[in-house]
């Protein structure tokens, strides 16, 4: 019953030119961070920050997916609701999903209807499926903010890990005057929790307010502390910071950025096989009216299994499961030219893998979703005179009020190395990761689409490898 609503839901956005087709989206309305991942009695759980009613970030409830293989995903009902009247009714906001003794349990920020405190709740769940959940009746678990805070109002999206036998965890906050912080609790029983002290916080201005949906985990022999910096000015980014951990401190020895422009609130797991699986919230970039009126707005990234390198840069790469649903493949090797080579696909779904050899003076520009008379197009370029990977949006859409901003980054590659792209189009959605290092995960609103190029420019520019997939709908829909 609940699948065919969601299925009715997802038919009706078929002819919406700019509605992803492999990413993982709600089948209606408001989506923003992950929540709960959790992999149970082997299936991938993504639960999921959602308004049910209107595509508006207003009133938030725990949506529900699931997957066998981290690709297609079944729509499951909402699992929590806030309750009218209590600590939580203002909205669930983010958090984790743990394993506790066999009983599946959330971690979750309960918001009051005033939108004035934020405090931690757990609920568990006993069928198989996770379908239900019970709120604990000694909720809320953590009420109060830590004196040091300085502030009472944010303090949100508790992230919980095992060390041995002792649990713990952290939570997103703010000190006043000083930045955005992670406080550190421990618990014997995943119930009563003891607050430690902060795990660490920003030294300086300009780590943003609020530091929100933390993430620590040990990767190799380090450790990653992964933040979404929320800042006054309404800027926000994703940083990450490798270092050590020693006597429930962290010490970084490196602090970069996780994604140079929509990705947001991302949350890790790791799953059955050992590997840290990461998704992240790929924000709009039209107008609020624009996604209120088409019904839906936020889309999932493609899960990415995470790594370290020798210089603590954190690897990022698409799980390995996408490839089993590519499609028809265009297929180039060991081509120089200084012309444009036309990519003829037929939609706006593609998954583009790309190396390139460059020269002091390259430039290898994609050129996507354009339109047939030039006017509409977007442009990926990488300049290896100035080391610098830029998405031109200028031209993306003829709707003034869609975002057009440029995204420009330093891109350095290691002396040797090739230039590796992976290029993720799914109609409004572009996830770019250059040397699994360097990722920009933005959005474009074409609606007049006709082709797709590569051009080459620069001595001894050569294209060693271009791969291009076309990409099919993750979702069993019948088209018109
Ligand atoms: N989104 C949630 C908060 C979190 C923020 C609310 C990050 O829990 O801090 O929807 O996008």
């Amino acid at each position: 019953m609940i699948e065919t609503q969601a299925s009715k839901l997802r038919q009706s956005f078929l002819d919406d030119p700019s509605r992803p087709i492999y990413h993982f989206l709600p089948p209606s309305n408001w989506m923003n961070d992950p929540n709960g991942l959790i992999q149970w009695q082997g299936k991938y759980h993504l639960f999921y920050q959602h308004n049910p009613d209107e595509a508006i970030h207003r009133q938030m409830h725990w949506g529900h997916a699931v997957s066998d293989d981290l690709i297609h995903w079944d729509d499951l009902p909402v699992a929590l609701a806030p309750t009218p009247g209590t600590l939580d009714g203002g909205g669930i906001f983010s958090g984790c999903a743990i394993n506790h003794n066999g009983t599946a349990t959330i971690f979750y920020t309960g918001v009051n209807e005033g939108n004035t405190a934020q405090v931690q709740f757990i609920a568990t769940s006993s069928d198989n499926l996770l379908n239900t959940w019970q709120k604990y009746d000694g909720n809320p678990i953590i009420k109060d903010v830590p004196v040091e805070a300085n502030q009472t109002s944010d303090f949100r999206d508790p992230f919980v890990w095992k060390e041995d036998e002792t649990w713990y965890m952290l939570v997103g906050s703010e000190i006043a005057g000083q930045g955005g912080v992670v406080f550190l609790y421990q618990s014997d029983d995943a119930i009563n929790w003891d607050y430690m002290h902060p795990l660490y916080s920003a030294e300086e201005d300009g780590l943003g307010n609020v530091w929100e949906c933390p993430n620590f985990f040990k990767l190799d022999d380090k450790w990653v502390l992964i933040v979404s910096i929320s800042r006054n000015d309404k800027t926000s980014e994703v940083v990450y910071f490798v270092g050590q951990y020693e006597n429930h401190r962290f010490i970084p020895e490196t602090m970069r950025t996780l994604d140079h422009a929509y990705l947001y609130a991302p949350l890790t797991i790791e799953d059955d096989n050992g590997r840290r699986l990461l998704w992240g919230w790929i924000r709009e970039g039209r107008s609020e009216e624009a996604y209120a009126t088409a019904g839906w707005a936020g889309v999932q990234s493609i899960p990415r299994v995470l790594s370290l390198d020798e210089h603590n840069n954190l690897l990022t790469e698409p799980v390995p499961e996408l490839e089993a649903i590519r499609r028809e493949n265009t297929h180039l090797s060991d081509f120089s030219d200084n012309d444009s080579f036309n990519i003829e696909t037929k939609g706006l779904a593609l998954d583009i893998v790309a190396q390139f050899e460059v020269n002091h003076d390259s430039t290898i520009t994609f050129s996507l979703a354009c339109s047939a008379d030039g006017n509409i197009g977007t442009e990926i370029r990488y300049n290896a005179t100035l080391q610098r990977l830029t998405v031109n949006r200028e031209k993306s859409s003829n709707n003034p009020e869609d975002e057009h901003s440029n995204h420009s980054v330093e891109h350095h590659l290691y002396e040797g190395e090739t230039l590796d792209l992976r290029i993720l189009l799914d109609a409004s959605v572009i996830e770019i990761i250059a040397n699994k290092r360097t990722s920009i995960t933005t959005r474009i609103y074409p609606t007049d689409f006709a082709h797709n190029f590569l051009r080459l420019s620069g001595n001894d520019t050569i294209l060693k490898r271009l791969d291009i997939y076309e990409m099919p709908s993750i979702w069993s829909l019948e088209t018109g």
